[in-house]
């Protein structure tokens, strides 16, 4: 195991930890910029390590295709390759593949799929993932899993979540650098509770270094959401982080903290800042919107990130979707935003203030019973 977990505080099931990796100590809860070609969409390296971002993740899919794990491999690993020291961590693959490509299908051997590159037909096996995994370092590395909407009912569910612990022990067999990558199982098993008992219970007699909750925040309504979170973080260990893939808006990092997650990405704060959509304490600001061509206030008054301290709404309105300044000012300062957002949920739980953390948060969010 190449990871160390300390809880220092905690809420009922909610906690802030201590989480040490082998290129850096992060404090959770915390939020992963999505870094899909070895970068994040309009941020240097120095503007991360500026707004306090911990780890980042890169898509194994994508690096693999380009510029490939070989050459990531002979020039030293991503870390070396993209200049960034901190940690890092790599998704296997198999979903990026399947939501990003509609021709990817899985049999037992792996997921198949249509080179984007040349249209020949491509293999990726469990082995095959963790090896390329290895080859591009990161500190956490993620099991290939068989994904399916939680939208979609029938035995296809059932078949991925076996499916899913078959190529666990595939992985684990495969997975070459143990002292220094650590490789978390991910639970599937959709919206259905047995199911997903089963694969929680297969995953935890791996006793691997960590574990994620997948297969959400495909459309599935928010309650069922929340129901699977929280069967599932009870269901894990308690020394242990817990990562919840794809996750998300806001609320939804707060309410996951509070039911005992820890970990979380996603590509909403980057590519709503896209749209001209920045994230505030009570909601979302729409920059496009006429109503902020002549307002000389900053995004959010309360937030101290670059972005804040120098630009107006007024002058953010006239970039946003003109000049790709505009989604870089914008990325800056959504990102800011979620940094801060897991910091203030850490020191909360380990200041014994959590409740209000989350009362304000909530008041702010939903003004007056709305
Ligand atoms: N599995 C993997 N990556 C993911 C997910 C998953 O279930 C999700 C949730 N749908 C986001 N990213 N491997
Ligand atoms: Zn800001």
């Amino acid at each position: 195991m190449a990871l160390k977990f300390e809880v220092l505080g905690k809420f009922n099931r909610a906690r802030a930890a201590r989480l040490t990796l082998p290129h850096f100590i992060c404090q959770t809860p915390l939020f992963m910029p999505v870094g899909t070609q070895g970068t994040i969409k309009g941020l240097t390296n120095n503007q991360l390590e500026e707004i306090g971002c911990q780890i980042i993740l890169g898509n194994t899919y994508h690096l693999a295709l380009r510029p490939g794990a070989e050459l990531i491999d002979d020039l030293g690993g991503l870390h070396k390759f993209m200049n960034w020291k901190r940690a890092l961590l790599t998704d296997s693959g198999g979903f990026q593949m399947v939501s990003l490509l509609h021709l990817a299908d899985i049999t037992e051997q792996g997921v198949t799929f249509q080179s984007p590159v040349d249209g020949k037909p491509m293999l990726l096996t469990p082995e095959e993932s963790i090896q390329i995994q290895n080859k591009i370092g990161a500190d956490i590395i993620m099991a290939l899993d068989d994904v399916v909407k939680t939208t979609i009912t029938g035995p296809r569910i059932e078949e991925a979540m076996y499916r899913t612990l078959r190529w666990i022990d595939r992985c684990i067999a495969a997975h070459k650098r143990p002292d220094a990558q650590n490789l978390f199982g991910i639970v599937q098993g959709g919206l259905d509770p047995v199911l997903r008992d089963i694969c929680v219970r297969g995953l935890v007699d791996r006793n691997l270094p960590g574990y994620a909750i997948g297969g959400l925040a495909g459309g599935e309504d928010k309650d069922s959401f929340w129901r699977v979170v929280a069967q599932c973080t009870a269901a894990l260990p308690e020394d242990k982080p817990r990562y919840v893939m794809g996750v998300g808006y806001p609320l939804d990092i707060v309410v996951c903290s509070a039911l005992g997650a820890d970990m979380y990405d996603c590509v909403y704060p980057t590519r709503t800042a896209r749209f001209g959509t920045a994230l505030v304490p009570e909601g979302v600001l729409r920059l496009k919107n006429q109503a902020m061509a002549n307002d000389e206030r900053p995004i959010d008054s309360t937030c101290t990130c670059m972005v804040c301290r120098n630009y107006t709404r007024a002058y953010l309105h006239c970039l946003v979707t003109k000049d790709a300044m505009g989604s870089q000012l914008v990325s800056y300062h959504n990102l800011s935003y979620m940094m801060r957002l897991s910091k203030d949920l850490h020191t909360s739980l380990v200041e014994g203030q959590f409740p209000e953390f989350v009362r304000g948060f909530l008041r702010a969010q939903f003004p007056k019973g709305n």
